[in-house]
């Protein structure tokens, strides 16, 4: 079977390369001549496990190539980016271009999937129209059907694999008709519905998520007003048979989490209240931690900060909406200057220092981002390079005890010892929660 897709991304390249393996003919589409020309030589632009070993082999069994132009074929898979726009609104710019370019290779009996992350109603209404103009009735001559990707980057190969699939049909042919493509490689359970109820599947996971983390920081704040270490209640609150708070952090970045549940208050302005809310209190704060960072260097003069990890969430190499980035530049717009290290990032546009130069002269270290590699740090030989051995987690990821036992003053986001009282030492809780053992 032949399968054309459009956009060779985090979702659409991991596609192509798993259908490519499984014998099926693909031709991927990308709109960056670049990537074309890396994916046909067999490697990639973006970093995931196992992906390069993935595409190569794709690329070598002949089955996978790749152009900037979509080909005839008999399932069209559309993984293109939705971003959000300068108004908080869906930019549905690339899923138009997408469904546009492949009308003139549209033929009777073709599947159109969409698989990017849309707004409700996206299916029917935008996607729907554009295939009509082929001249051929969708839903009977053009099967078309929303499958959101819903894999976690970082596992991305394996959850693609292992996940269940919701597969939105604009009518029962339609999903009865994508089901049999995943079905190929897919061996999670398959749900059939309707296209807008999968549309709002996906969106409603991420907000999920989103409305959920903003309780963990809101709890961060309360336990920073009072002295209690919010840590220590997720760790024994989550006991609860039926509780799973989530975990503060730095902030709510990615791709997919701080984008989409907009695309809901987008469509629901005076409805999604919550939605809204979470959503304006995850992006509250980087500007928290910028002022937290700024509070422990009062006595500093012209400080020098290092910022350990720029990701925006623990071993994955992306930084887009990353709140590290967030926090770097409100530190440098307040004249401070900051150096950044990350094992996993390879650009991004400031730069980037060895360990060893961004402890230098260094009055404070921040972890932003909780990569395996931090918690192999050595604070005696990281403290012996700064000015002045000061420490803040803002994800619990580090053994502060063994950060104040090589002289460091530790802080740890979530948690403000009340004046007067001990020291609370950071729980080491982020092993243990149930949401970073999953
Ligand atoms: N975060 C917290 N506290 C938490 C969990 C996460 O602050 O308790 C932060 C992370 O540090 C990161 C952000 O939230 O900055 C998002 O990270 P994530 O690991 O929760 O999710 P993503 O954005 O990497 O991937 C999500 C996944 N969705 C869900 O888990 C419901 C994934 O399955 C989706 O496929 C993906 O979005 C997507 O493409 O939509």
């Amino acid at each position: 079977m032949q399968v054309c897709i459009l956009g060779l991304g985090y979702i659409g390249l991991p596609t192509a390369s798993i259908l490519a393996n499984n014998g099926f003919e693909v031709h991927g589409v990308d709109v960056n001549p670049s990537v074309v020309e890396t994916i046909n030589r067999g490697f990639i632009h973006i970093k995931e496990p196992g992906l390069r070993a993935l595409v190569g082999a794709a690329i070598g069994s002949g089955n996978l190539r790749a152009a900037t132009v979509p080909t005839e074929a008999e399932a069209f898979i559309i993984a293109v980016p939705t971003p959000l726009g300068p108004r908080r609104t869906a930019d549905m710019t690339f899923v138009e271009n997408a469904a546009r370019s492949i009308v003139p290779f549209l033929r009777p009996g073709n599947l159109v999937i969409l698989e990017s992350t849309s707004p409700p109603m996206t299916t029917t209404n935008l996607v729907a129209p554009i295939l009509a103009e082929s001249g051929l009735e969708i839903g009977e001559e053009v099967l078309l059907a929303h499958c959101p990707e819903r894999v976690l980057p970082g596992r991305i190969l394996k959850e693609l694999i292992e996940n269940d699939r919701i597969i939105g049909g604009v009518n029962r042919k339609s999903a009865e008709a994508a089901e049999r493509l995943y079905r190929s490689f897919v061996s999670g359970n398959i749900h059939l519905t309707d296209a807008t109820t999968a549309e709002m599947v996906k969106l409603m996971e991420n907000t999920f998520r989103d409305v959920n983390i903003a309780l963990a920081n809101e709890l961060a704040r309360m336990a920073e007003e009072s002295g209690i270490n919010a840590w220590e209640v997720i760790r024994l609150a989550n006991l609860h048979p039926r509780v799973n708070l989530h975990l503060p952090g730095p902030g709510v970045g990615g791709h997919c989490i701080s984008v989409d549940p907009w695309f809901l208050v987008e469509k629901f302005p005076d409805t999604a209240r919550l939605i809204r809310t979470a959503r304006e209190l995850n992006s509250g704060v980087p500007q928290v931690v910028a002022d937290r960072i700024l509070e422990m260097l009062a006595d500093v003069a012209r400080p020098r900060v290092t910022i350990l990890g720029l990701a925006y969430k623990g071993n994955v190499d992306d930084v887009r909406e990353s709140p590290a980035i967030e926090v770097v530049e409100l530190l440098g717009a307040r004249g401070v200057e900051v150096r950044a290290y990350d094992p996993h990032v390879r650009e991004w546009h400031g730069e980037l220092h060895s360990l060893e130069t961004a402890f230098q002269g260094s009055d404070l270290a921040v972890l932003l981002t909780d990569h395996a590699e931090f918690r192999h740090l050595n604070p005696g030989s990281l403290g012996k390079l700064m000015r002045h051995r000061r420490l803040l987690d803002t994800r619990a990821a580090l053994d502060l005890e063994s950060w104040a036992a090589a002289g460091f003053e530790t802080g740890v986001l979530g948690a403000r010892p009340a004046a007067g009282s001990e020291a609370m030492p950071a729980a080491d809780s982020a092993a243990t929660s149930p949401l970073l053992a999953a």
